[in-house]
């Protein structure tokens, strides 16, 4: 499955990291594709991924879900 979410706040590669890391440790996801010039995050996972959980873990991470 491939999900796209929009994320504010991020601005440089460590910022970009952060968020690739935290989304990548959720159960089932294969791979995150973060870019900074759209502010998006492509996730893409064997199973359907909680929105809930992705907000959360984007805010823990100290970033904004749009
Ligand atoms: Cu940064």
């Amino acid at each position: 499955m491939k999900k796209t979410i929009k994320i504010e706040g991020m601005q440089c590669n460590h910022c970009k990291m952060t968020v690739e890391k935290a989304l990548s440790a959720m159960e089932g996801v294969t791979n995150v594709e973060v870019s900074l010039e759209n502010k998006t995050a492509t996730i893409e996972s064997t199973k359907e991924i909680d929105e809930n959980q992705i907000k959360q873990l984007i805010e823990e991470a100290g970033f904004e879900v749009k």
